[in-house]
């Protein structure tokens, strides 16, 4: 299975300590494509020696994301870079996605990402960050199901 996970980078590397939980568990259960985005060398401004600028990031990632079968984005710390992720997954159609969002940050989400839960093939869960782990387990439980 390849899992796309979407995190901020230039919206804000604040969560970056549970990108990096999340990326580890998924990790169980298949290859995660973007598993740079729970690194905690990555900064803020999104950047490293060995990138080739934004529009070969840009292709690369639309690229990851038409070859992923699931996609598992924290949405808690707001940014633009995911909210165009879980809009171009929508349009692809054959994703199933979850949204991870913590009520506790004291935000709240965007009605565009809240509204798009289906119930099905696009999740919307809350969650405390102690179970994260428990949360990512009920899901890919589910979805071996269906
Ligand atoms: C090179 C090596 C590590 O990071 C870089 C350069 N930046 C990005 N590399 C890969 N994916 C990125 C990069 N910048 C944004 N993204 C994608 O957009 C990721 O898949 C994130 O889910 C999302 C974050 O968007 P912003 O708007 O918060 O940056």
């Amino acid at each position: 299975m390849k899992v796309y996970f979407c995190g901020s980078i230039r919206g804000g590397r604040d969560d970056v300590h549970i990108y990096r939980r999340i990326v580890q568990k998924l990790q169980s259960y298949g290859s995660v494509l973007t598993e740079h985005v729970g690194s905690t060398e990555i900064s803020e401004r999104g950047e490293d020696a060995a990138s080739g600028g934004d529009r070969i990031i840009h292709d690369r990632d639309v690229d990851w994301l038409q070859q992923s079968d699931v996609v598992v984005a924290e949405v808690t710390n707001p940014s633009l870079g995911v909210g165009y992720e879980l809009g171009r997954a929508v349009a692809m159609e054959t994703k199933n996605i979850l949204c991870l969002f913590r009520p506790s940050s004291g935000r709240r989400l965007s009605a565009m990402i809240r509204g798009a839960d289906d119930g099905d093939q696009f999740v919307v869960k809350d969650y405390r960050e102690e179970e994260v782990e428990n949360i990512l387990e009920e899901f890919f439980i589910h979805l071996k199901r269906t």
